[in-house]
């Protein structure tokens, strides 16, 4: 049997993603917790409840999980409902909790990656059109300021927004989050906006911190032609990769959003990235579509073949990782893989779903592509927005009702692989037995 490990470099960030108003419980200040209240928008009318616990403290078994299981890094997010209760009032104690629990992950050896604002937005923010109106680039940036001057002692790496382009393809294209509206301008607006509060965030974190590494994690979604010779599949699919992966990331670069007919310039967005965040899950087909006006004429759905999760959410589809990260080496930026993984109560696709994915990855450092760490989503299984507790994406599994938390074999798997900081053939032996020939051939 062949032996071989396939290794990472040196100093390669390895953890898991969290995000607070998935892990927290009772974010009952939140839009999202106002949005599980109505009927039909989550499914089967789950709610995200006590969550993970982690805000009575929850936390602390989970760091400690990650801590033992080799992990020296981790992601999550601040809830920016709990900092600001009110627009004019801030909470102290709920900072203070933040920073107990920067300590926890500093003093279990994981580097600290904060996202300011993943999803979730202050009911009082909501009430005033949320990312729609352009206050909030107004009151966005104290809230920053405030964050980074209380965790800046044991926090140096900061993703301003999580995943924008989803934000706005979910809440005002497709009305899955909220508002839940199906309106052009208004994504158009809350566009904008999200560039421009990312754009004044950079530059304030870096005033207060000059030595700050401050990025955007954007979802990067392979959108190809269903048929390759169709020149009208091509321009669907290729509108949606533009509109999708192209124009937040362009306009960081060029200071211009460049939508298909007009051009906005946001100078100040110009060069406001030291790296760039990338969440890969899967990738998708394109057909052209008279009645998909709003998706740019464009049906998407997954190769007829895939491998799909237990949801049938996601494709098994690990080379769209390595097209994801050669998109990513036109910013000419340190890379990070801000979030990959697999809903998978079961677990029975996610180890060869890691091996897969992280096989890409390690090509694609060989390649001397300027990837710096990985970061799996998630620690623990949580609340999946509008798909509820359907889906389960965790390196452990939880009961939600006891908030037992279940050691899947990929908690162990990626724990053997942050030790090695590598992929070894007996790994894949043991975990994915089904790669072996294919990774190792004799
Ligand atoms: O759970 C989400 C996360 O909040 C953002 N990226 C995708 C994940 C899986 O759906």
């Amino acid at each position: 049997m062949a032996q071989a490990t396939f290794h990472f470099p040196r100093g390669f960030l390895w953890g898991a993603a969290t995000a607070a108003h998935q892990v927290e419980g009772n974010n009952t200040n939140n839009n999202w917790w106002a949005w599980e209240q109505e009927e039909g928008r989550i499914i089967q009318g789950q709610k995200s409840g006590l969550a993970c616990d982690w805000w009575n403290g929850r936390w602390r078994e989970d760091f400690d999980r990650a801590a033992e299981a080799g992990h020296n890094a981790h992601r999550m997010s601040v809830e920016w409902s709990r900092i600001q209760p009110a627009p004019d009032r801030w909470d102290e104690n709920a900072l203070d909790r933040y920073r107990e629990m920067m300590r926890g992950l500093t003093e279990r050896g994981m580097t600290p990656l904060v996202t300011l604002h993943h999803f979730s937005d202050p009911l009082w923010l909501s009430e005033m059109g949320g990312w729609e109106n352009e206050k909030v680039v107004d009151y966005f940036i104290p809230f920053v300021n405030k964050v980074v001057e209380a965790l800046r002692e044991y926090v140096n790496l900061w993703v301003t927004i999580n995943e924008p382009n989803v934000l706005v393809t979910n809440a005002y294209v497709m009305g899955v989050f909220p508002p839940g509206k199906t309106d052009l301008g208004a994504m158009y607006r809350a566009t904008v906006n999200m560039i421009r509060a990312h754009a004044l965030a950079y530059q304030a974190i870096h005033k207060i911190q000059p030595t700050a590494r401050v990025g955007l994690a954007f979802q990067y979604r392979g959108l190809l032609p269903s048929k390759t010779w169709s020149p009208l599949d091509r321009f669907a699919a290729g509108m949606q990769s533009r509109l999708f992966n192209d124009l937040f990331p362009e306009a960081l670069v060029s200071g211009v959003l460049r939508l298909p007919v007009v051009s906005r310039h946001i100078p100040e967005a110009r060069g406001t990235q030291d790296f760039l965040g990338i969440n890969y899950y899967t990738q998708e087909y394109v057909a052209f579509n008279l009645l998909k006006a709003g998706e740019m004429f464009g049906q998407r759905s997954f190769h007829p073949q895939a491998e799909l999760s237990e949801t049938g959410f996601i494709a098994n589809d690990p080379e769209g990782l390595f097209k994801a990260l050669k998109w990513g080496m036109r910013f000419e930026l340190p890379i990070l893989i801000t979030e990959n993984g697999v809903e998978d109560s079961q677990d029975s696709l996610r180890p060869r779903y890691i091996i897969q994915h992280l096989h890409q990855v390690w090509k694609a450092v060989n390649f001397n592509f300027p990837v710096k760490g990985y970061f799996h989503w998630s620690l623990v299984d949580n609340f999946e927005w509008e798909r509820g507790w359907t889906q389960r994406f965790g390196l452990w599994g939880l009961d939600v009702e006891t908030q037992t938390r279940l050691t899947r074999p990929s908690a162990d798997l990626f724990a053997e692989i942050c030790r090695e900081n590598g992929i070894s053939s007996e790994m894949v032996a043991r975990y994915a037995p089904a790669l072996f020939e294919s990774m190792f051939p004799n």
